[in-house]
């Protein structure tokens, strides 16, 4: 009987005791953050994000897993081996934001709270930057405030994750 709880509650991301698992994903070109172009990206690296994401998700009682990549498949591939092994997801998916609908597919699928995240405010950038394939599906967005924007967003998604719990267990 034990043996099968602690299954399950892996199954779904919840370690025993814990908030569950929370999922970072980093789209095209996030890997140069503080490389390159830091007057519009900040000098923040992406090791840097993960680590403050990291420690500040277990300060909530979650852990947050990290993944960039260059290629829509890999993050296609890397949301479908998340189905059922999560509690919530941030995303920002760089320049996949503007093309992909392979990527809001596969997050259509997950049926958990999530937060899209860019570093710039892409409303006073090109018009082409204007329209994300997943602003209507996420449950809410971050623009514009640099690096803190993925801190807000994890509480924002912790603070998700526990009224879906509370509503669920009154
Ligand atoms: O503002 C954001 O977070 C973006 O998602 C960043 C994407 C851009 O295509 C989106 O329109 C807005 C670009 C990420 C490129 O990252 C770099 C980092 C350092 C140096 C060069 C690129």
């Amino acid at each position: 009987m034990k043996l099968k709880e602690s299954t399950a509650g892996e199954k779904r991301g919840t370690a025993p005791g814990g908030g569950g698992r929370i999922l970072v994903l980093h789209g095209p070109n996030l890997n140069l953050l503080g490389e390159r172009e830091p007057e519009l990206y900040g000098h923040t690296t992406l090791a840097h994000i993960d680590q403050e994401l990291r420690e500040v998700g277990a300060e909530l009682g979650y852990s947050v897993e990290s993944f960039q990549s260059n290629s829509e498949g890999a993050l296609v591939d890397r949301i479908q081996a998340a189905r059922g092994r999560l509690v919530g997801l941030i995303i920002n998916p760089a320049a996949f934001t503007h093309t992909s609908i392979a990527i809001r597919d596969a997050l259509a699928m997950l049926g958990v709270p999530m937060v899209e995240v860019h570093l710039s405010n892409i409303y006073r950038r090109e018009p082409f930057r204007h329209h994300s394939t997943i602003a209507d599906l996420v449950d809410g967005r971050i623009v514009g405030l640099g690096a803190h924007g993925y801190v807000l967003a994890l509480r924002a998604v912790a603070h998700m994750v526990e009224a879906r719990r509370s509503s669920q267990s009154s």
